[in-house]
């Protein structure tokens, strides 16, 4: 470990105690730009490393709601809003038993490299509940939203901070926060992103994280003469992210071998068809665990993809840590040839550590599920100027975003036994970017 790794880890022991996977994301970060810090002393001086790791402010708040059989709940509410010296704070919002504040700064922290790489003037910040929208019915889901909107509608604003979907919440519980913002404030505006496109919404934003997620992995493959086109694909997850990122590789002629959730794995030996894709997609939008349920492919409970079939590409739809060192060790044996993350943080440190050895092509989350965020951004630029764009303007425009996100995690870093360093490059690029706006505001 160098002397600013020792120093990284010792601030986090001492500011951050038991927040484990946000340890895991600074350091995987700090990892890769210790040869950087190193070589520019203004680093030091305006001790941009310990600045970065301390978010502008944490605000927690108590949840309380009715359920439908009339006894009050209490959840816990929070919005991490990271660094905001790119722009306005910006980051989805997650509902889930495992939200915790440790989860909430990995992902504020990885938002802020990630917004930076996108281009666009975004900041970086992350929100959520630790409540478990399975088996609540539509109407406790809503009441829940309105609740939680109750307190955050003090924190955000179009120019402050402008929350998004992530985990259990897409349109439908944007639908319901936004309406309790709008109902709060009288103020009709560009607060939430991921809106339905009937009301201010992007065409393109539910489609925009899964679309660039392959469009990324398009670009990094030719980069090393090499195509999607044939690829057998595994994806996990079966929510927004998995089965945008499924229809796209399917529209490129790739053949999706697997999509997965909590209860086990989908696996389909030739390929998933369109139809096929189609009928997960209503099933899942039914209710929650249904891919068990779903009359195509082969259902393997309790599995994940990584151990269910053989492909040459991954993509971790689901969620952070969800690939082990085991899994790694099946994938990298089974010939893998590139792994882009659609989830945030999917590999565990051993994961990771293993896939950097084995020297394969690896698109990063905070690059290759830029795509969500960026088209999030473009429903901002659309909410200010009050105009609607069409999906192929919005479609066109992601594509070269995402087209640019990969010559940006290039830009500093050279190919390594014949392969670009994504990781690394991603890091780098968005490290000096949110270094230099630092230093250039002055201590604050
Ligand atoms: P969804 O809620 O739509 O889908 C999540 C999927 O992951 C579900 O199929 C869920 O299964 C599965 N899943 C969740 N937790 C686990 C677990 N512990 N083990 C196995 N499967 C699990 O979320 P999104 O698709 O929006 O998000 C997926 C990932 O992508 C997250 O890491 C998110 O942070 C990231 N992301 C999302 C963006 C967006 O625009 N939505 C943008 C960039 C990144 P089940 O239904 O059984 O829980
Ligand atoms: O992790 C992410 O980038 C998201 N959940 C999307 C954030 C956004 O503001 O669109």
């Amino acid at each position: 470990m160098s002397k600013l790794q020792d120093h990284i880890q010792n601030t986090l022991d001492q500011s951050h105690p038991h927040s484990d996977e946000y340890h895991q994301a600074v350091m995987e970060v700090f990892d890769d730009v210790a040869s950087v810090y190193r070589k520019e002393p203004a680093y030091r001086r305006w001790n941009i490393a310990e600045r970065m790791l301390e978010p502008d402010r944490i605000v927690r708040f108590r949840v309380c709601w009715d359920d439908d059989k009339g006894n009050i709940q209490v959840n816990r509410g929070w919005r991490v809003q990271f660094n905001n010296v790119l722009g306005a704070y910006k980051g989805g919002i997650r509902f889930d038993p495992s939200v915790n504040e440790s989860v909430l700064k990995f992902l504020g922290f990885e938002q802020c490299f990630k917004n930076a790489l996108t281009g666009l003037p975004m900041g970086g910040g992350k929100g959520g509940a630790d409540f478990d929208p399975k088996g609540r019915s539509e109407r406790e889901i809503m009441r829940f939203c309105q609740a939680y909107m109750q307190e955050l509608y003090r924190h955000i604003g179009p120019n402050v901070d402008v929350p998004a979907g992530d985990i259990n919440v897409g349109p439908r519980e944007i639908g319901f926060l936004y309406g309790h913002y709008v109902k709060l404030t009288n103020r009709w505006e560009g607060v939430l992103t991921g809106k339905s496109p009937g009301f201010g919404g992007s065409c393109g934003r539910t489609e925009a994280t899964g679309y660039g997620v392959v469009y990324f992995l398009k670009n990094m493959l030719k980069a090393h003469d090499q195509s999607v086109e044939g690829q057998r694909v595994l994806i996990s997850g079966a929510g927004t992210v998995a089965l945008y990122a499924a229809e796209k590789c399917i529209q490129e002629g790739a053949k999706v071998l697997t999509v997965s959730d909590s209860g086990g794995t989908r696996v389909f030996r030739e390929g998933m068809t369109a139809k096929e894709l189609a009928s997960i997609r209503t099933l899942k939008l039914e209710k929650h665990g249904a891919l068990a349920d779903a009359s195509c492919g082969t259902w393997h409970p309790g599995k994940t993809p990584w151990v269910s079939a053989k492909g040459a590409i991954a993509l971790p739809c689901a969620t952070q840590n969800e690939v082990d060192g085991n899994a790694m060790k099946r994938l990298i044996k089974n010939n893998l040839v590139a792994l882009c993350e659609g989830a945030n943080m999917p590999l565990t440190q051993e994961a990771h550590d293993q896939l950097i050895e084995a020297n394969l092509l690896y698109g990063p989350g905070k690059a290759a599920n830029a795509g969500g965020v960026a088209v999030s951004g473009l429903e901002r630029s659309q909410n200010a100027s009050l105009q609607s764009w069409s999906m192929d303007k919005v479609d066109t425009m992601l594509s070269g975003i995402m087209a640019d996100i990969h010559d940006r995690c290039i830009a500093h870093v050279k190919r390594r036994n014949g392969i670009y360093p994504y990781s690394k490059g991603a890091n780098i690029y968005a490290f000096k970017k949110l270094a230099e706006a630092m230093m250039a505001y002055g201590v604050k």
